[in-house]
């Protein structure tokens, strides 16, 4: 049995006694090994099966990133999640529009070079064929209840964080998602009607994977490639 600890006060704001699971450094490695196995077997899907996903589920993803840290833990983010498909036509329809204009005009011949593994073009059956859209505001500001204007912090960074524990959440609920951001993505906030001071930052298409799904035999790059250890 834990002994219980009290809360103190620091400044005049109470802490709490942090909890976490206790365990060896051996069980530690185990751990951090078999976590990563895990994650490394996602993949970005464009394909979905038309399985119906309940809402509650969605709501426990949203709820798991938005455990994210975030600057002054201002949580600066909205998840709007979509399952009407009169919605998701419209969405579609403007992510094809300015995708056309990508891939015709603002796109480099490099960067569709790039792209010719992944397959990729300007139609999105995606997102009318997921069942869930999950499309991601970021609050660069918000207002007090007196009206008055106050800028969030490390905005970008705060929910580029939530997006990937909401990607890992996808994925530990057996789902897929791919990170679509069909630049400019204005059109999200007109559909939406959100706010001026959300602006869109990521879509995340969800469900089940279509069976049988092919994906890009891309290979991921090893350790020495991405870390550098100073001991
Ligand atoms: N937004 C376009 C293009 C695209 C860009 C990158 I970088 C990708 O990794 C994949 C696609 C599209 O969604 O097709």
């Amino acid at each position: 049995m834990m002994e219980s600890i009290d809360n103190i006060s620091i400044k005049g704001y109470t802490h709490i006694p942090y909890h976490t699971d206790t365990c060896t450094v051996e069980e530690s490695v185990v751990k951090s090994n078999s976590f990563y196995e895990w994650l490394d077997t996602r993949r970005s899907v464009r394909e979905f099966s038309d399985r119906p996903v309940p809402r509650e589920l969605i709501e426990n993803l949203i709820k798991s990133a938005s455990t994210a840290p975030s600057g002054a833990h201002k949580q600066p983010w909205t998840f709007c999640a979509v399952s009407n498909p009169i919605v998701k036509t419209q969405i579609r329809k403007g992510a094809e529009i300015e995708e056309k204009e990508n891939y015709e005009k603002r796109m480099s011949e490099r960067w569709k070079k790039d792209l010719e593994p992944f397959d990729t073009d300007m139609n999105k059956p995606f997102l009318e064929e997921a069942p869930w859209l999950i499309v991601v505001f970021k609050k660069a500001y918000e207002y007090d209840d007196k009206g008055n204007k106050h800028n969030n912090y490390y905005v970008n960074e705060s929910i580029g964080i939530a997006c990937g524990m909401l990607i890992s959440a996808i994925h530990n609920a057996g789902l897929v998602t791919l990170t679509h951001t069909p630049s400019p993505m204005n059109f999200l906030g007109k559909v939406l009607g959100r706010s001026s001071n959300e602006r869109a930052f990521m879509l995340l298409p969800v469900g089940y994977a279509k069976q049988p799904t092919f994906v890009p035999g891309l290979k991921r790059k090893e350790l020495d490639e991405v870390a550098v250890f100073y001991e």
